[in-house]
This record gives C-alpha cells, structure tokens and sequence, in this order.
C-alpha cells in the first residue's frame, strides 16, 4: 500500500488535508497505508513518511484517487514539518466529555419531556477530533437518537422521556415483602428513625434507584497516556490507562454486572441492581474483557509495538451521563439535623437563641430530586424566615434535596408569640406549560422574649 505521491492541500482546524494519487488502495476496510512523498510536489518543508489509518469507512473524510473522492477517514499520526500542525483527531478517553442540558428532566410520568446530551471530544493533544466522527449512544430509560457526527469536536442528541422507566426484569422483595423492581418511600424503610412511610428520607433507600436513566456515549478512539519524553507517541513505560469493554452502567456502581456474560462482576459487584447493564462488546466473544494491559491508539510507536507495548488498534472511549426522570409529584420532611442523624422535627421555639435551623428535605418518590424548576418559598406570618425562595438545581445527584431554613425572630417582636412558617412546593408542568403540582408544609415557630431578655422593659410589668 504504497501511494506514489501527495499534496498539502489545506490545514484546517489542526487537520492537514492530503490530496494523495493511490493506486490500487483497498480503502473497504480499516487499515492502514503509508506515504511517501515526493517533496517538490508539496508546498512545505520536506518532511518524513506520513501514516495513515482509515478508522472507519464512508465517513465525510476521505481522499482523492485519480481524481475521484474517496470516503474513508484519514489521520496523521507522524510527525511532519514544524509548519504543519500534527494531531491525530481521534479521540482520546480523556478528552471525553459527556454532559446534559437539563439532568433532572422529569417524566416519570409523562412523555415527551427532553434533554440535550453533549459531546465534547478532543484528541490526544487536545485538539478537536476529525469532523464526522460517529458518537453512538444508549440509555436505559426513554428514548435517545442512537448517533451523531461531530462538527469541531462536539455534537448533539436529544433524549426523550417515555417508557421503559423500570428495570426489564430484574426485581427484589421490598420491606413489605412484596415483589418491586425499584426502592420508593412507600416501600422501603428510611434508616433514619422515627421516619415514616411516604415523607422524604435524609438517607439512602438503597439499590436499586428510581427514574434514573444511564446514558452511554462511545467512539473508537486511543487510551490516553503520559508523554514523558514529549515526543507525541507512546512509548514503551509510559504511563497509560487500559480500557475494559465499555457498557452501559444501568446502576452506577462503575462495574459491569450482566450475571449472563461471562467476566461480569456478578454476584460480587460493588452494588446490586446492576443485572441490566449492557456490555458494547469490542472483541465479539459472548465474554466482557478487561483491558489488554497495553497502550491502543494509533500514536503507538514503532519501537514500543515491535516490543508489543501497545497497539494501533482502536478501542472504544466511552463515558455516561444520568439524567433524573423525577416524578412529578412532590414528598418532602422537615427534620433538625441532617443524615442519618435528622430527627423529624414540628415545631420550633426560638426563645434561647433568638433563631434556629430546620432542615427541608424535598424528594420525588423515590426519593430523588425533583425536577429542574421546582421553586420552593417559605413565608411566615409571625417569625422571619431566610431564604424565602429557592429552588431545585440542575443536578442528578444522589438523594433528596436538602434546604436549610433559618427561623429568626420577628422585628419589633412583642413579648411572646407563635406563628406557622410555610414552604410552598411547585413542581412545573412538563414542556413550560403553566400549572403543575402544588403542595404545602408547615411547621410552627413561636417566640418568649422574656426568655431570652428577661430585663427588656417589656418582660418589667407584670
Ligand atoms: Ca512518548
Ligand atoms: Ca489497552
Ligand atoms: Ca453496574
Ligand atoms: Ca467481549
């Protein structure tokens, strides 16, 4: 595979563009082919063979035989002149970042809600990978579009609530002893003590967690690895990090769980519920593979791969996002304390301190967080109550929300009195339209300023 000649056409976005005569090139497959040059052709310094490895065919990338466009993604991976930029634009694991526009959606309980998934990939100099690289995704719950090409090192989907929204089949006995395929606060008892059935729990209900949906995003790309001696290659010594098979994480516990294929955690694995992950096999063998113990990635050098070092075999970069399919419908606690040493708490009395904390614990039912938009605001009609609007973040974090409320007493207080702090909960309809669901707590405060300041002129007549 030997081309006769090339040509520097362009050098755009940290990619050179090679106009190449080659005759007799197989480009159906991935492999690789090697080009020498014939320097007065070219409008740059001389410089060495050029490397090329076609990662995928028919991608928008390709080169010109005889004339005619040829599909077929191509990338430098030699070093060439000082006045060209080098990069491989593929991407490496560590320049890939997966992210959503709203991680707490909602849904559970309707469709059609949606989040934006992001990807940004970078190579293993940081440069933007070839446009029209493939990102493939998968998720658990819902509906995603299953790939974009990227443009500049990023590109989009869109994921989409509908069913499923539980596990296939994986079930469990919950604390009543019936039959459940997720933890709910009506179901599960909260660790806490003194909480009951259906209020939020300051802690965990434990596996496996509702309406959250793993989203995987993967590419064939390189294993990321220390340049120690900056010569843009690999190395044999330096330091890498050796990718397993990538999969779908369904319960988050980092480790791949399916009992059904072979080299699963299962029945080991750091947390249960993971029997639904979903392996994206990189060698076909009914078998989930660990890494191979050696760098992969096209920036393996010549001499560290006759050492067998590494491999110019692509593997799959891979990472997950979570978006929170909350349930619409608010549960929530109030609580002195926070963790697994809260204390359901009613009323307060300020009388000592002049002010005090109570501890808003807001959930779905499952006890997570509720969708991105829920506002809460806290009125008092006796005492002063701070913050008096919050709201839910965007997150898919772990858990309930937690929001502090400082109860602090009235101005120009008279000598004693009570008054009922309220938190007012709204969860947003679905889509921005107006309504939604609407609760209310409240507790208590009340107030003694003789308490506190028994010589204040108003605690003198009686
Ligand atoms: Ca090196
Ligand atoms: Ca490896
Ligand atoms: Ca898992
Ligand atoms: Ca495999």
């Amino acid at each position: 595979m030997t081309p006769e000649s090339g040509q520097v056409l362009t050098n755009e976005s940290g990619v050179a563009l090679i106009e190449l005569d080659v005759e007799g090139q197989d480009i159906g497959s991935t492999g690789e082919i090697v080009v020498t040059y014939d320097t007065a052709s070219t409008n740059q310094a001389p410089f060495s063979p050029l490397r090329f490895t076609i990662v995928e065919p028919a991608l928008q990338l390709g080169y010109f035989n005889n004339g005619q466009f040829v599909p077929g993604s191509l990338e430098i991976v030699a070093t060439v002149s000082d006045e060209l930029v080098v990069s491989t634009g593929i991407p490496d694991q560590d320049s890939f970042s997966v992210s959503a526009t709203v991680l707490n959606t909602g849904g559970d309980s309707v469709d059609g809600v949606t989040s934006t998934i992001n990807v940004k990939a970078a190579d293993s100099f940081n440069n933007p990978i070839l446009d029209g690289t493939a990102i493939t995704f998968k998720t658990e719950y819902g509906r995603i579009e299953g790939s974009c090409t990227t443009v500049g090192g990023d590109c989009s989907v869109n994921w989409t609530s509908q069913d499923p929204r539980k596990p296939l089949a994986y079930t469990f006995l919950d604390d009543d002893g019936n039959v459940a395929s997720l933890r709910t606060i009506f179901n599960t008892d909260c660790s806490v003590p003194g909480v009951p059935r259906g209020v939020s729990c300051p802690a965990s209900l434990g596996q496996p967690y509702g309406a959250r949906s793993s989203i995987l995003a993967y590419t064939l790309g390189q294993e990321s690895y220390n340049d120690a001696n900056g010569n843009g290659l690999y190395d044999t010594g330096e330091v890498f990090v050796d990718l397993p098979e990538a999969f779908l994480d369904t319960n988050e516990d980092g480790a791949f769980g399916n009992p059904n294929e072979v080299g699963s955690c299962h029945p080991d694995c750091p947390e249960v519920a993971g029997d639904e992950d979903i392996p994206v096999p990189l060698i076909e063998n009914d078998a989930y593979d660990q890494g191979n113990g050696i760098y992969n990635g096209i920036l393996c050098s010549d001499t560290a791969e006759a050492a067998a070092a590494c491999s110019k075999e692509l593997v799959h970069v891979r990472q997950q996002v979570t978006v929170l399919v909350a349930g619409e419908t608010p549960y929530a606690g109030i609580f002195e304390g926070v963790g697994i040493s809260a204390r359901l708490s009613s009323d307060i009395d300020i009388s000592r301190s002049d002010s005090g904390t109570r501890y808003f614990y807001l959930s779905d039912v499952y006890n997570g967080r509720l969708p991105l938009g829920t506002t809460i605001k806290t009125k008092s009609d006796y005492c002063v109550v701070e913050p008096e609007d919050n709201a839910v973040a965007n997150s898919s974090a772990f858990g309930p929300s937690l929001f502090p409320i400082t109860v602090t007493a009235p101005d120009n207080a008279e000598r004693n009195g009570s008054g009922f702090v309220r938190i007012e909960v709204n969860v947003p309809a679905p889509g921005g339209n107006t309504g939604g669901i609407t609760k209310t707590w409240r507790f208590r405060c009340s107030y003694d300023l003789c308490v506190n300041s028994p010589d204040d002129e108003k605690c003198q007549d009686s």
